[in-house]
């Protein structure tokens, strides 16, 4: 059975909010392709609210108030916002799968995309507000100056954004739109979490009253391929998140979205980038503690989920540069030996005074780690946008060799 996963705060800014589940999610098991099944079904919706696919069983959201919706070539009434449901497996059938492996690993791990439960995902909020934590406000800035020029050259068509947290960054793209009012532009956010797509688009649709929407709840290291081929994109990943994935995983992503990127279409991807070692080593090592919270509840989250009797007050939080990969590595050490037991995994995990649970990588990139980390994956940097000490940079990229 499953437990009852407290549900992530609706107005979260985790850029890994992707992650994030909601229990509401776990209803819709079929991993249907895109049949164009669902868009007979919401343009024959008359209203707005959720509507169960009598064929696939998935649900959809048609939201919107129709006395503001957009007409239709035949002059009648069309949605301007729908939801559409590609979950295809379980939150805690992931977590066991990934625990047991971590827990039986040389290196013990958990991956870090486990944080992001209801405290974790607002203790990441706090993160973003750190004064040590420089990431959020320097991207925001960075964005402030770049959207103009990213704007001016997409103009319209699909906006999409992978793991969207808040609306703060598509508002910024949206207002330096050519047109006004969200014109022209479909809003497509991609995310596990259901009520983060909401908290992501109920005020845009709001802002802009020609703006349409197209939730795509789903995994976007998995399911990129049900955003529709139509027209011109514009794909954004924010956060520096891609930091978080192994090269190999990075790979696979990037990949992914390449896949469904044509000739004229753009990614934007925020990195977080090389810099001194104390600047780096200070975010991720708050003087309020904040982050070590935030590494400690991933105990919690197994606790809960597995039946774990993890104690995190036996581990201490650890965060340092690794200057052979280039990156931040998060540690929870053993301040004993112990033993945890995890039943729902049939598992008794041994710890020695000392050994870590590696939670989470943080890659720092330089333009030339980037621009490998793009190449590799058929992708080329059109253009860098970053603070003048190049602290964090958003990357420009397009399809290699397409344009
Ligand atoms: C989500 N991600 C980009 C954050 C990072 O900096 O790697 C997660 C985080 N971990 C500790 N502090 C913030």
């Amino acid at each position: 059975m499953w437990s009852d996963t407290p549900r992530p705060t609706a107005a979260s800014t985790s850029p890994w909010c992707a992650l994030r589940w909601r229990r509401s999610n776990r209803r819709n098991d079929g991993h249907l392709p895109a049949s164009g099944y669902e868009n007979n079904y919401v343009a024959s919706t008359p209203g707005s609210g959720r509507f169960n696919c009598p064929v696939t069983g998935r649900y959809l959201y048609v939201g919107g108030d129709l006395s503001r919706a957009m007409l239709n070539r035949t002059g009648n009434p069309v949605p301007r916002s729908e939801f559409r449901n590609y979950l295809s497996s379980g939150y805690r059938d992931d977590l066991a799968r990934d625990i047991l492996a971590g827990m039986t690993a040389e290196q013990k791990c958990i991956p870090s995309r486990y944080f992001y439960d209801a405290r974790g995902s607002q203790l990441f909020e706090e993160i973003c507000r750190l004064p040590e934590y420089y990431q959020t406000r320097l991207e925001l800035s960075i964005l402030h100056g770049a959207c103009g020029a990213i704007m001016e050259s997409f103009g319209k068509g699909d906006l999409v954004e992978l793991g969207p947290g808040t609306d703060l960054k598509a508002s910024k793209l949206i207002d330096a739109a050519p047109e006004p009012e969200g014109e022209g532009i479909c809003y497509i956010p991609v995310d596990v979490s259901e009520s983060a797509l909401a908290a992501a688009t109920e005020g845009l649709l709001r802002r802009y009253p020609r703006l349409r929407v197209l939730g795509i709840v789903g995994d976007f290291t998995r399911d990129l391929g049900y955003i529709p081929a139509r027209g011109k994109k514009l794909v954004t990943f924010f956060g520096g998140t891609i930091g978080n994935f192994t090269d190999p995983a990075a790979q696979r992503m990037l990949r992914s979205v390449a896949g469904v990127m044509g000739e004229d279409d753009r990614f934007v991807v925020g990195l977080d980038m090389v810099k001194p070692v104390p600047v780096l080593e200070a975010a991720y090592n708050d003087a309020a503690g904040v982050t070590a919270a935030f590494n400690k509840n991933i105990l919690a989250v197994v606790n809960r989920e597995l039946g774990a009797d993890f104690d995190p007050g036996r581990f201490e939080h650890r965060a340092g540069f690794n200057r052979d990969e280039e990156r931040i590595e998060m540690h929870l050490v053993a301040s004993a030996a112990m033993a945890v037991g995890i039943p729902a995994l049939d598992l008794h995990v041994a710890f020695e005074r000392g050994e870590t649970i590696l939670t989470e990588i943080s890659r720092k990139f330089t333009r030339e780690s980037a621009g490998r980390l793009f190449s590799a994956a058929g992708l080329t940097v059109e253009r860098w946008f970053s603070d003048p000490k190049e602290w964090f940079a958003l990357a420009e990229v397009s399809r290699a060799g397409l344009g």
